[in-house]
């Protein structure tokens, strides 16, 4: 920005009474790339980004100032608010509050949401499971573009919960009650590779929840990888084909990155810049993977943290103080279709 210009913003700040920001976090904001209007000119409904209100990230101004653009996410899902020990924090006492605010960030910065999520506990009473769903069905109603009605319920043997199919269907009537139309997910981790769980999505989760009925719209494949361990392309293409067979919707709901080692050495950059670059690129190439998102932006709110994670974490593309990754670079040149040129 010429000095004239920034001047000229000042002037106008002033004069509205508005906070003047920091040099940083104006030059941050500015030059963050526009990731949704990118993802949506090429066809996707939104690139967008987890955020978790009950963080400090909300107080951060350089950061809420890229979350709030919807140019650069179109998108949220609450991070934590709307899982179940935030919204029935007893049996059957219901506190939407934390929810209703991600919903209210979410309206007033443009963005779709996608709720997150219903049910997780593989223990779960179904009588309770049921309240549960229905309540939160339709207290969000139409406020949520797509739901996760069902988290990680599979395990690494590919030993699923029975309960899966209930869940959806309890899902799917309490959507039709209210005569909207909210997708409902599957949402799991490391499904990104043909191997033991994906053959569980397929052959236990979806065959059995759509032989029971029209219940489930898509499949949320999380994308939690890290910088030396992450999908190719042809393994990720692979996978989304065999959810499209069986007719569902695709999102990449929680993609982070995670280096090995802390701080994140230049390899391990070039590392996660691959990762990210061949997630979206998989996501790009596949008409029914319509959403991506960041699971949070900053190292400084993402949930792997090297203190709890044996040293790795910066899994995100801005490093805390909100200057920008190769990774970044990354997403924004496969956005616009090149090649990646820190990869
Ligand atoms: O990022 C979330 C973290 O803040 C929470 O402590 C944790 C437990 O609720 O959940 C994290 O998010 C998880 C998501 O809900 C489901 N997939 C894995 C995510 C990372 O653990």
């Amino acid at each position: 920005m010429s000095l004239r210009k920034t001047l000229a913003v000042l002037a106008t700040l002033i004069a509205t009474g508005t906070a003047i920001p920091t040099p940083s976090q104006t030059e941050t904001s500015s030059s963050f790339p526009h990731l949704n209007e990118l993802a949506q000119a090429k066809g996707k409904l939104w690139f967008g980004s987890s955020i978790d209100t009950t963080s400090d990230s909300v107080k951060d101004d350089t950061y809420i100032s890229i979350f709030n653009q919807s140019a650069i996410f179109g998108q949220t899902t609450p991070g934590n608010t709307m899982k179940w020990d935030y919204t029935e924090p007893q049996n059957g006492v219901f506190d939407f509050t934390l929810g209703d605010e991600t919903i209210a960030l979410a309206k007033q910065t443009g963005k779709k949401v996608r709720c997150h999520h219903l049910v997780w506990t593989k223990e779960t009473l179904l009588g309770a499971m049921k309240t549960h769903i229905t309540k939160e069905i339709t207290h969000y109603g139409s406020n949520c573009y797509s739901r996760d009605v069902v988290n990680e319920a599979i395990n690494y043997d590919g030993s699923y919960t029975d309960n899966i199919t209930y869940a959806f269907q309890y899902a799917r009537e309490a959507v039709q009650a209210l005569n909207a139309d909210i997708k409902l997910f599957y949402n799991d981790y490391q499904i990104s590779q043909p191997g033991t769980k994906v053959t569980s999505v397929l052959n236990n989760i979806i065959t059995n929840v759509q032989s029971a009925g029209d219940y489930i719209d898509g499949i949320g494949m999380e994308s939690h990888h890290s910088d030396t361990f992450y999908p190719t392309v042809k393994e990720l293409n692979t996978v989304m084909s065999e959810y499209a067979k069986l007719g569902l919707g695709i999102h990449i709901t929680e993609l982070d990155v995670a280096c090995e080692s802390t701080p994140c050495s230049t390899s391990g950059q070039t590392g996660q810049a691959q990762a990210f670059y061949n997630v979206i690129h998989a996501c790009m190439e596949t008409a029914k993977c319509t959403g991506m998102t960041f699971w949070d932006f900053n190292d400084k709110y993402n949930w792997i943290q090297p203190s709890t994670n044996d040293g790795a974490g910066d899994a995100t593309v801005l490093w805390e103080n909100c200057t920008a990754k190769p990774a970044l670079t990354a997403v924004e040149e496969v956005l616009r279709g090149e090649s990646c040129s820190v990869c």
